[in-house]
């Protein structure tokens, strides 16, 4: 129970890469709150954030858990999210609701690709954010290091210590906080910590040059001004596993992280999201589907107050919603409460209407969020049902855990034939397969998804084609001449030039249909055909035998002919790539490219990390990924998206004619 005024409460989310200790700082921080009696573990299976059968045994988040405690007069509502680039889509939904970042870093690991994702997420979206040097207690710590690899990438004199590790490795006893005027030996850190406030404003830094420091008002006002510009980025230090820093880190939190209705704007697409509004505003950033529980939709309220056993309005998609309870969480615990205010985090079950990313608000109005930047999956697997007959369970199995999770996709591919499921990589595609196993009771087995090649011509080519058939009564007959030439960027044009009547005005359509039809499946490997601009120039026609049916076979049959003689060749999707990763890995990133058949399109560095721009063909990537995990040892990420169709070499093309013909037999 919230036992505090609004202006007290905190939202904050624990964001960072997998393995920097959020899950042992969220279970340390409920229990020197008093929240839980027990101090949960995650090498235990006892922690209370990940608290899921999944989580257990991974020994690491997979899912944002909502988590709550009060602290010295003021309530923290937070979430513990997942490191691992796999889970990032409901990271990435907390951190979009979330009045301050807390971005965790190892003292042994440094920065990753997930400390980036948290940095980045914080930044555009203009969230005041803190680093915690977590594991300062580990025995190959490098505090020092990994504070200058933070300065290195996010500013030196933007990211200031604001505690510093007493002793270090085995030998860390303590922090010192350098604001504390009790604390002995941090004059340099105050002083960095006045300077970097100063600096951010033209009327502080006036008078801090005349007095030569800041009065603990000044500091403290500037301080949160400079927070919300991104001017000063605390560095807080310590061990959760072994309580060194963490009361000081909370104690700071209460001061540092805004009150809920100051702060930053929520970007709506439609209408506005007021943070003073005394009417009631919410946002949904996760919805789960829980066997036992069923439907459970979590909200960040930033104005007003709901309260349990209501009605309220979905503004995003114009609906009325019964409300039930309203509960607080920690983990899988549920306490139910009356109301609920700015700032909480509540959840919700079996809400009929509403579905991730809605606002819901207290009056009928229309309120579209904008979505948070969730990335674009980067792993696909082709999916096969276990057992005949069950493809309906597995396509709604799909698409309810689709609905859940932002950054999971299904595709049904009506060229290849196939449902595709694209996500973040092995891991979360695995789990959403024994989800399907566990929640939904369809077994599927995954293989690599077919690639949508295209076929186009390189040359002009005509041919005729003669279709005609003598049955019973009267027969058929239809001839049709007809040209194809190559046509760079359009997909494809008919053209009209029979003169004379060769062919009746009335039959051209039935010859365009038959093209239409042809270029569904090419004659190289029955895929669509491109970029063509097919010319009917000549024909003949029997006045009695003559149908439309017999122009559209004529016009297929001219066709495929037309393209043997116009160089036809087989094209490949191409995607562009752009790989983030650790400097160390260069040589064997680049090596693996060339592999491939990527090109190196450019270099560049962001936030202290290597960025790659490269091309792949699409049936080189479906390995990648995972490939890339593995050199950069979990610490690279890449995005991938199509650009354009190329030719595809010619050894690979008559090995993909082959199998597309094989199958064409088989059929
Ligand atoms: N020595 C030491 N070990 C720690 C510390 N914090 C966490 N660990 C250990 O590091 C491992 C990873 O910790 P987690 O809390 O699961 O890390 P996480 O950031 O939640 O990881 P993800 O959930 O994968 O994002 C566990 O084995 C912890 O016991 C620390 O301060 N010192
Ligand atoms: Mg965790």
């Amino acid at each position: 129970m919230k036992t505090c005024g609004t202006d007290k409460v905190r939202n904050l989310v624990l964001a960072g890469h997998s393995g920097a200790g959020k899950t042992t700082l969220a279970d340390l921080m409920l229990y020197k709150a008093g929240a839980v009696t027990r101090l949960g573990s995650v090498d235990q299976g006892t922690s209370v954030s990940d608290f899921r059968a999944e989580e257990q045994e991974r020994k690491g988040s997979i899912y944002a858990a909502a988590l709550n405690c009060a602290w010295n007069g003021h309530h923290f509502f937070f979430m513990d999210t997942p490191g691992y680039p796999d889970f990032c889509g409901d990271a990435i939904g907390a951190l979009s609701v979330a009045d301050f970042v807390l971005i965790v870093v190892d003292a042994n690991l440094g920065i990753g690709p997930g400390t980036l994702r948290a940095w980045k997420a914080a930044k555009d979206a203009g969230i005041p954010r803190a680093f915690f040097i977590n594991g300062c207690d580990r025995e190959q710590a490098d505090y020092e290091g990994v504070l200058t690899a933070i300065q290195e990438s996010y500013g030196a004199t933007v990211c200031v210590p604001f505690t510093v590790p007493v002793g270090e490795k085995e030998k860390l006893s303590g922090v010192l906080s350098a604001l504390d005027p009790n604390a002995a030996g941090v004059d340099a850190y105050r002083e960095a910590v006045m300077d970097t406030v100063a600096g951010s404003d033209d009327a502080l830094m006036e008078r801090y040059l005349e007095e030569g420091k800041l009065s603990p008002e000044d500091l403290n006002r500037g301080l949160r001004q400079a927070l919300f510009s991104g001017a000063v980025v605390p560095v807080f230090c310590g061990s959760a596993a072994k309580d060194v820093g963490v009361a000081e880190l909370m104690n700071a939190l209460c001061d540092l992280c805004p009150a809920p209705t100051v702060g930053a704007k929520v970007p709506c697409e439609k209408g506005d999201i007021d943070r003073a509004s005394a009417e009631a505003y919410a946002r949904v950033f996760k919805s789960v589907n829980d066997p036992f529980i069923g439907q459970l939709t979590f909200l960040r309220i930033y104005s007003g107050t709901f309260k349990a056993d209501g009605e309220f309005y979905n503004a995003t998609r114009s609906a009325r919603e019964r409300v039930g309870a309203l509960f607080h969480i920690n983990g899988k615990e549920q306490s139910a409460v009356e109301t609920a205010g700015p700032g909480e985090i509540v959840a919700i079950a079996k809400l009929k209407s509403t579905s991730l990313l809605d606002v819901m608000a207290q009056k009928a109005t229309d309120v579209r969020p904008v979505a948070p930047p969730y990335p674009q999956p980067t792993m696909a697997y082709a999916v096969f049902a276990a057992s005949q007959g069950d493809e309906d369970r597995i396509g709604t199995g799909l698409q309810r855990l689709a609905a859940e999770d932002m950054t999971f996709q299904i595709e049904r591919n009506a060229e290849t034939r196939q449902i595709v499921i694209r996500g973040m990589g092995d891991q979360h595609l695995n789990l959403m397969v024994g989800r399907l196993k566990r929640d939904f009771k369809v077994e599927v087995t995954l293989g690599t998804p077919k690639v949508p090649y295209r076929e186009t011509v390189t040359a002009v080519g005509s041919a005729q084609f003669r279709h005609k058939k003598q049955t019973g009564g009267h027969g058929q007959f239809a001839e049709v001449h007809l040209r194809v030439e190559p046509l760079p960027g359009a997909e494809f044009e008919f053209a009209n030039e029979v003169v004379g009547g060769n062919i009746p005005k009335n039959f051209i359509p039935a010859v365009e249909k038959g093209v239409v039809e042809a270029l569904q499946r090419g004659p190289l490997s029955n895929s669509k055909v491109i970029n063509v601009r097919a010319v009917v120039f000549d024909g003949k026609y029997h006045p009695v035998d003559s149908s439309e049916m017999a122009f559209k076979i004529a016009s297929r049959g001219a066709f495929r002919a037309a393209m043997a003689e116009a160089r036809a060749i087989l094209l490949e999707p191409i995607m562009s790539v752009k790989i983030i990763f650790p400097d160390q890995y260069m040589g064997d990133i680049t090596g693996d490219l060339n592999g491939r058949r990527g090109r190196i399109l450019g270099m560049d560095r962001e936030e202290g990390m290597q960025v790659v721009s490269a091309e792949i063909p699409l049936a080189e990537t479906f390995t990648y990924p995972p490939q890339l995990r593995s050199i950069t040892q979990g610490r690279g990420t890449c995005e991938l998206k199509f650009d354009r169709y190329e030719p595809v070499p010619t050894q690979i093309a008559l090995k993909v004619q082959e199998e597309a013909k094989k199958e064409a037999e088989e059929e």
